[in-house]
């Protein structure tokens, strides 16, 4: 190994990377454990399917700039909460709830902060429930709590925030104004949507259990 040469901080960064995934793993694992066992009691899954990233470099950078912070180490594990990232795309709006529910009440489980944008819309139509829990790590010689940022929203919010993602990438954060408002347009249809499909859902669990009693 002698003729490659890394530096301590790449070696420091690329640990760091190793917890910031061991986050994501432990994350990942309890809210597949919670999906099985609600199917098994509930006859549903609440979760359709889940992404995971660790940020990019640029990304982290580029956070750390815009806020004015220092360009180190230390500075991202201080300052960035959303190193590693979970999205929860659940099938009815009350799942994404009782998954958040579940997952909070653990005991290994620490809340750093929620933000409800489902209750609380962003301006421009932006909807999705933020968490920031804390995870242990159980190392070879230590344990360390370490920061996952979770999303967790429907499938029709998740259609939406997508493709309005994808529109600011291509207009370059610019999107006009006309646009802008198409867009709230399209997320009052979504967000209509996703209460009538949970309407539908409810009606069918009800005359499901109607039937079931003998
Ligand atoms: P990336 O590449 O997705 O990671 P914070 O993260 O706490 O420092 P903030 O603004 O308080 O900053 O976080 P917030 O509001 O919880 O939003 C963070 C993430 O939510 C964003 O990550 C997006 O993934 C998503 N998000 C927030 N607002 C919007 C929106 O209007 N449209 C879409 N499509 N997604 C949104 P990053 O940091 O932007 O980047």
């Amino acid at each position: 190994f002698a003729n490659y040469e890394i530096t301590d901080t790449l070696q420091e960064f690329l640990a760091l990377q190793q917890i910031y995934e061991a986050g994501i793993k432990e994350v990942k694992t309890k809210l597949e454990i919670l999906d099985d066992e609600f199917k098994i009691k509930h006859d549903h899954n609440p979760i359709h399917h889940m992404e995971y990233r660790l940020k990019s470099v640029r990304s982290i950078l580029g956070k750390l700039e815009k806020r004015g912070l220092e360009v180190s180490l230390e500075s991202i594990v201080i300052n960035l909460t959303d190193i590693a990232g979970v999205r929860v795309i659940c099938n009815y709006v009350s799942d994404v709830y009782k998954i958040a529910d579940m997952l909070i009440k653990q005991s290994d489980i620490k809340l750093i902060k929620k933000k409800d944008y489902i209750k609380h819309p962003k301006n421009n139509g932006y909807r999705s429930l933020h968490l920031v829990v804390e995870v242990p790590i159980f190392l070879a010689e230590k344990v360390q709590p370490i920061p996952v940022e979770i999303q967790i929203r429907t499938i029709a919010m998740d259609f939406w925030a997508s493709l309005e993602h994808h529109l600011r990438y291509k207009a370059d954060n610019e999107v006009p104004d006309g646009v802008r408002d198409e867009l709230i347009e399209c997320a009052k249809t979504i967000s209509n949507l996703d209460y009538k499909m949970q309407g539908i859902y409810e009606e069918l669990s009800k005359s499901k259990k109607k039937n079931l009693v003998p």
